[in-house]
């Protein structure tokens, strides 16, 4: 089995006719921007907007594939998370995102993201010149659905069960990849069903959301049962407090074990990472595209053809 597949190759389309190859050899890297006094691993450090910015060029410079932009943390209650993430009305949201994404539209075509779990921060955002729309909810607001499938950008739905707040409360699998591929396979339908285009739908198991660390560790070690479910795939298990509960390490330090996971991703033609460290995990793949392009030219012709 090749390390990285080049033959799943999608296509997700952008507005103004620009598009993201997916399965071209190795998963697209997506760079996280928190505009959040409170994210859990570097809540407050780009809360201005010239930071905010710099931070977002710069990971273009080192080469992410697009930047997820993020106003609100969505650190579940319970757990080692303690009380949880202060959900912020739409208004605080957008007056933290909008300033960053007008000034960054104007100076980037890279593919920016939104993470919101409200139509309101999504219509916005979109009008301000987002391309594609990153709901952890997976569609929780009525109104979502319907402004979705006017827009046509593609959308992201992780999974999660239950409300932020409680989140690592209520934590009750009876077999965690069967469920949280059931109940994706559900929201995709559903999405379908009011009228989004499947092929612009990117599905994603929510590592942390809801799971202990064992189960997250088990579904990433199942992520070919949700490939299964025929969309293309995003994880986002950069820095998590699973890794922490591996290496001991705080969220700052937890590099090494969110390459693990990216590796470990990459030979399972996971397409997307939701990643903290773009430059790192950047020459992760590098490296392991190097090592498959040396078999592959190792090859004798007859072996190769
Ligand atoms: N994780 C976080 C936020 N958004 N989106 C997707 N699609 N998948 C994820 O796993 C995911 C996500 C949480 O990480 P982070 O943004 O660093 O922290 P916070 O929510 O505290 O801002």
């Amino acid at each position: 089995m090749a390390i990285l597949d080049t033959d799943h190759r999608r296509v997700l389309t952008l507005p103004g006719q620009r598009v993201l190859e997916l399965g071209r050899g190795r998963p697209l890297v997506m760079g996280v921007l928190n505009l959040t006094p409170d994210s859990f691993s570097d809540g407050g450090l780009f809360a201005t907007v010239e930071r905010a910015l710099e931070r977002a060029l710069e990971m273009e410079h080192e080469g992410a594939d697009l930047v997820d932009l993020g106003a609100e943390s969505t650190r579940p209650g319970g757990g080692v998370y303690g009380g949880g993430a202060r959900p912020v009305p739409a208004s605080e949201e957008l007056d933290r995102l909008l300033p960053v994404l007008e000034r960054l539209r104007a100076s980037t075509e890279l593919p920016l993201s939104v993470d919101t779990r409200k139509a309101a921060v999504a219509r916005a955002a979109l009008e301000a010149g987002a391309d594609l729309v990153n709901d952890v909810s997976a569609l929780a607001d009525p109104e979502m659905s319907g402004l979705l499938a006017d827009e046509g950008v593609p959308v992201v739905l992780m999974h999660s069960r239950g409300e932020l707040e409680r989140m690592q409360h209520d934590i009750a699998f009876d077999d965690v990849v069967r469920e949280v591929a059931e109940e994706l396979s559900r929201r995709l339908e559903e999405a379908v069903s009011a009228g989004i285009d499947r092929r612009q739908l990117v599905l994603d198991p929510g590592i942390g959301f809801g799971k202990t660390a064992s189960q997250n560790l088990t579904l990433l070690r199942e992520i070919d049962q949700i490939r299964a479910l025929g969309r293309p795939i995003l994880v986002g298990a950069s820095r998590k407090s699973f890794l922490g509960r591996i290496t001991g390490r705080p969220p700052a330090e937890r590099l090494a074990g969110s390459l693990a996971v990216a590796a470990w991703c990459a030979a399972r033609r996971v397409d997307i990472l939701r990643v903290h460290d773009v430059r790192e995990t950047l020459e992760l793949l590098d490296t392991l595209e190097a090592i498959q392009r040396s078999r592959d030219e190792d090859r004798s012709p007859e072996e190769a053809s």
